[in-house]
């Protein structure tokens, strides 16, 4: 009985010292270690299995038995803490030391880009930014502006149809009429924007932005007109550029001008952008023509008022000297992400 006992406390010890040894495992290779060192050819469990012959008849059915049941406990505890140790080593592998993953920042369309520094300019000279309906009445993108039906003008706009009376706006002109109506001068507004019209090849795309300006009070004049665009255009460029107006015609300002910069490429010695002229025209403008304030029940005796309009692709293709306007609407980031 005294032998039973203590052929017990020793499977037992073997069984709670291998328990101790795996809790405290630091790395796989001392569970290994603790694996050899119990279980192996010459480990404590085989040892003692091996022994069992020379333990009194009567005690080695239950010594066998229980170190078998011991070593396939041992066996499991060694899985489990084998296991423990793999995903503890997960959680060493993150190196905090590492430069972390960048995000990826996006940043605006150059269309944006370029409408946003117009309108900064342009609001810092007192221009309240104002927007509009995209599908527009033939009323404001045609009436109200002096472009009766059958005027040649309407053909040239290339119009996308909704119905008989709504289209798509072929401007962003349609904007300020709406304002006059419901505001009294003085009115200082400029109106950015898509517009459509039904053109595509190569230097046309069926939509494209514009910006346009109106300022009306009493006593505007075309030197008014002159002093804001000739500011406009030393801002957005720089102020060397300088500026040329040629008489042109719009149904809706009375005189009309187009407006050219020296070219901002060759400096006006003549090149492939400026198709040898040394200008570029970059706008259009001129004095509100007196049928719109009518149209909007402003007294063309008491006021007068200058506009102008741009094509915002045109202005950003010769400040980032983008050289083919398909490339906005591409969406190839690699084009995108120089800007
Ligand atoms: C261009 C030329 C222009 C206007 C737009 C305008 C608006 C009103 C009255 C009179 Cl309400 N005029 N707008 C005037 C002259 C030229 O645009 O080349 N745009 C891209």
């Amino acid at each position: 009985m005294l032998q039973g006992t203590r052929v017990k406390n020793t499977i037992e010890e073997i069984y709670q010292k291998a328990v101790t040894a795996l809790s405290t495992a630091a790395n796989e290779e001392a569970v290994n270690q603790i694996s050899v060192q119990y279980l192996g050819r010459k480990g404590y469990v085989t040892l003692f299995l091996r022994n069992i012959s020379q333990l009194p008849p009567d005690e080695r059915r239950f010594a066998g038995q229980r170190a078998n049941e011991v070593k396939g406990l041992i066996s499991s505890a060694i899985t489990a803490a084998m296991e423990r140790l793999a995903q503890d080593r997960g959680v060493d592998r993150i190196d905090v030391s590492l430069p972390g993953r960048t995000p990826e920042i996006g940043s605006f369309h150059p269309i944006t880009q370029v409408m946003n520094t117009i309108c900064e300019i342009l609001g810092k000279m007192g221009f309240a930014v104002v927007e509009g309906p995209e599908v527009e009445s033939d009323y404001y993108n045609f009436e109200a502006l002096n472009i009766p039906e059958n005027h040649p003008a309407r053909a040239m706009h290339d119009t996308f149809y909704v119905s008989d009376s709504v289209v798509l706006r072929t401007h962003t002109s349609p904007t300020q009429p709406r304002v006059m109506e419901k505001q009294a001068p003085p009115v200082r507004i400029i109106a950015p924007g898509k517009v459509y019209r039904c053109d595509s090849d190569l230097t046309h795309t069926p939509m494209f932005h514009q910006v346009e300006g109106l300022l009306v009070d009493e006593g505007i004049s075309f030197a008014d007109l002159k002093g804001i665009l000739t500011g406009f255009v030393h801002q957005m460029f720089d102020d060397q550029t300088t500026l040329r107006f040629r008489p042109s015609f719009f149904p809706f300002t009375e005189p009309s001008a187009e407006v050219d910069i020296r070219c901002v490429m060759c400096r006006g010695k003549g090149c492939r952008v400026c198709s040898h002229t040394g200008w570029l025209e970059v706008l259009g403008a001129g004095m509100v023509h007196p049928a719109v304030f009518e149209n909007v029940g402003y007294d063309p005796l008491r006021y007068t008022g200058f506009a102008f309009g741009m094509g915002i692709e045109r202005i950003a293709m010769l400040k980032y000297g983008i050289d083919d306007i398909r490339r906005y609407f591409d969406n190839d980031c690699r084009f995108l992400r120089q800007f």
